[in-house]
């Protein structure tokens, strides 16, 4: 990875959980603003698989998924030859730093984490110790290599803010040793909820039909989901997330991929019909997808390519994650 020598470039550290297929929400929240940060900054973007096995997951299905996971993330715009792009799983340091941090993590503040609220609550055949201590992982996988800035969706917010007091409470005890992050979180997109229940996230492992759009799906299943999206008894497109959940999401949504702004989208819209909103919505989806599935595709069937991709990635990875990880080790008194 390439710095400059006059100044060090900021560091950005982001994933996503190879959990089941990637979403619109996936896109919009996350990978959208991957590809638009990432001529600025020296970028690592990981295929979260640890964090994915906090929830059951096929192993089959899961191999499949991160290797999906690579090319859709090219296909999104992603240059891997300037932003290391590796499997979590394939960089030790993860599991190693994890351990650490987890001895510097609080039960308390653990406890509070909505996300293992929502988890255990979906899954309370499996509430296991990785679901609870996931935010330590997720502070290793940031404070490794020394990101100034995590840019995710709004639902991740928490685990950035528990990751800056983990990282501020080790710096206390043991002197500057890493830098704290920043969230990033993007003005639209923030958060893309279902189109069947708009009061609540799009998520890869929602199984309600309709309810997520995918980056793979075709044109027909998109306008499909579309269509059907569920809006209100009014007849009037405006932004009003309390009021009309449906149709606030479908302009977030909108506005996200053609850069419109809300009163633009309402202007466009005014005395025409849900149905016509939510076709051109669809379409405007359509085509933004097109070229990324087509794209994906060709490179999914590349499987060699696939693999020079995630070595290199994990080469580059381990190298910068191994410097934090030895300073870390040091600092808390484990013999060199
Ligand atoms: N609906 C969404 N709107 C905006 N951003 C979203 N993100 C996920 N869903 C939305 C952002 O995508 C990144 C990757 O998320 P993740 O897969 O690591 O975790 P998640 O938030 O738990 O994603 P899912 O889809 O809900 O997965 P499952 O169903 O397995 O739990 C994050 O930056 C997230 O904010």
């Amino acid at each position: 990875m390439e710095t400059n020598n006059t100044e060090a470039r900021k560091i950005i550290l982001s994933g996503i959980q190879p959990s089941g297929k990637l979403t619109l929400g996936s896109y919009l929240g996350a990978i959208k603003n991957w590809v638009r940060l990432s001529d600025n900054y020296d970028c690592y973007f990981m295929m979260a698989d640890m964090h994915a096995i906090t929830v059951r997951q096929e192993p089959a299905t899961l191999r499949k998924t991160v290797l999906e996971q690579i090319a859709e993330y090219i296909a999104c715009g992603l240059d891997p030859d300037s932003c290391a792009l590796f499997i979590q799983s394939q960089v030790p340091a993860h599991a190693e730093l994890s351990w650490v941090l987890s001895c510097y993590t609080m039960f308390g503040e653990l406890s509070r984490m909505t996300q293992f609220k929502d988890k255990s609550t979906k899954h309370t055949e499996n509430i296991n110790a990785g679901l609870f201590t996931y935010p330590a992982l997720m502070a290793a996988d940031i404070l490794l290599y020394q990101a100034d800035l995590v840019p995710v969706g709004d639902d991740q917010k928490q685990h950035v803010e528990i990751c800056r007091d983990i990282a501020q409470r080790f710096n206390g005890v043991y002197g500057d040793t890493f830098k704290i992050p920043e969230p990033f979180i993007p003005k639209v997109g923030a958060r893309i909820m279902s189109l069947q229940e708009p009061t609540m996230k799009m998520s890869k492992s929602d199984t309600t039909a309709g309810g997520c759009v995918y980056l793979l799906d075709s044109p027909d299943e998109l306008m499909r989901a579309f269509k059907r999206a569920v809006t209100d008894s009014d007849t009037e497109i405006r932004y009003d997330p309390a009021e009309k959940p449906g149709v606030s999401n479908l302009m977030q949504i909108y506005s996200s991929v053609t850069d419109k702004s809300f009163p633009e989208i309402e202007a466009e819209f005014a005395g025409k019909g849900y149905g016509a909103f939510k076709s051109t919505v669809g379409e405007a989806v359509v085509e933004t997808l097109r070229p990324i599935r087509e794209k994906t595709e060709e490179l999914f069937a590349n499987k060699d390519y696939l693999a020079e991709i995630y070595r290199a990635g994990a080469q580059k990875a381990g190298y910068a994650a191994n410097k934090t990880l030895r300073k870390v080790y040091k600092r808390v008194g484990f013999v060199q």
